[in-house]
């Protein structure tokens, strides 16, 4: 099959990423992330190898150690040999500052080992298409033969949470400092969230935000724990009975129990446990068949998204959309024409009946 709408990609790059280098993969994530002509092409030409890594969102406030976090991570992964590759979208701390300059040995390990492919995606700004174009880049990872991809980012903004949502395991990344757990439900974090990790354990709080964050997760369930409303009963004794709650309903029906964990990313404390788990979402992934839904949900989201970035640069770029609306600007103003009717000229220019 072919697609006949853009020029063809270099076969040349295609057959450098087949044969695993890796100036081939970091050319072809250029391509996708600018968008340049073809890029389509390259993702559809692709897309038969992709599918196989185990694609892991990581996501939280900003400065929650998210970055710090996924380091460690990938080095616990590689211990095992298994190859990560990591996206993130976190203008506010790049992966190669922060946390990760102060340490230069681990950042050496890091940036030269060939089993770890780091990637610090741009938002110039533009969030519109951002999200879809960091899941073509996760794509093009997952298709050069990562066994994961973890896609980093801050846990604000529609976007970034669309990402999340759209990867196999969500991990959403709290800390003591980072406010109580009211605050992630309002953020929309509690409905993305596969695994908790509170950070930063080594500093006061953690305990208490991870009793807080469990007996939520039990009263979404839709009970409130035995004797949640006695006088004298700890915080700590109602968190006991919310675990047990929710792990005895995921037994019943075979449902994964968000679990919460506790990290000190910065000594490596607690991301063995983390990695642990990871695996054991993915395999209750493969068990339920919930991979085979999220994958679906995902590559039809896709779809979507892909027809509306064309009918955009139909609209907007190649047709005379811009060109109808600024030449109707003062008619609008003037309230001789509405808007509705401008919208109806540009899109009878695609060739489309209007409403
Ligand atoms: N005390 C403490 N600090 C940490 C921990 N993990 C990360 N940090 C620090 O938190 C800051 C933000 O880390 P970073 O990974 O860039 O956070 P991100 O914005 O979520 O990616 C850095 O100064 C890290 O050194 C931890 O477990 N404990
Ligand atoms: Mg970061």
């Amino acid at each position: 099959m072919t697609l006949d709408s853009q020029t063809a990609p270099a076969d040349d790059l295609l057959e450098r990423f087949r044969a695993g280098q890796r100036t081939a993969l970091a050319r072809a994530i250029s391509i996708v992330e600018n968008t340049r002509p073809g890029f389509e092409r390259v993702l559809h030409a692709l897309h038969a190898d992709m599918g196989r890594a185990h694609r892991i969102g990581v996501t939280g406030p900003p400065g929650a150690g998210k970055s710090t976090l996924t380091s460690k991570l990938a080095l616990e992964l590689r211990k095992r040999d298994e190859r990560i590759g990591i996206v993130a979208v976190d203008p506010s701390s790049p992966f190669t500052g922060g946390a990760l300059l102060g340490d230069r040995i681990r950042m050496t390990n890091i940036s030269t080992d060939p089993g770890i492919f780091i990637r610090s995606m741009a938002t110039r700004g533009h969030l519109g298409g951002l999200a879809t174009t960091t899941k073509e880049v996760a794509d093009l990872i997952d298709a050069y033969g990562y066994d994961r991809v973890v896609l980093e980012t801050v846990g604000v903004g529609q976007s970034e949470l669309e990402i999340a949502r759209t990867a196999d395991t969500s991990v959403v990344v709290l800390v003591p400092e980072s406010g109580d757990s009211i605050q992630a439900m309002k953020a929309g974090l509690m409905e993305v969230a596969d695994v908790f990790v509170i950070n930063k354990a080594d500093r006061p709080g953690a305990d208490r935000l991870a009793q807080e964050l469990e007996v939520m997760l039990h009263m979404r369930l839709g009970e409130m724990p035995r004797n949640a409303g006695h006088h004298g009963v700890s915080l700590k004794s109602v968190q006991k009975a919310a675990r047990e709650g929710v792990q005895a309903k995921a037994e019943q029906t075979g449902d994964w129990a968000i679990p919460v964990l506790k990290t000190t990313a910065q000594s490596g404390e607690g991301i063995d446990e983390l990695a642990r788990t990871l695996d054991r979402h993915r395999v209750y992934l493969e068990d339920s068949g919930e991979l085979s839904r999220r994958r679906q949900a995902r590559l039809a989201e896709r779809v979507r998204a892909v027809v509306e970035r064309r009918l955009q640069r139909l609209a907007w770029e190649k047709g005379p959309g811009e060109e109808i609306l600024s030449g109707s600007l003062r008619a609008l103003e003037a309230g001789e024409v509405s808007p509705y009717a401008v919208a109806d000229r540009i899109v009878k220019e695609l060739g489309v009946q209007p409403r």
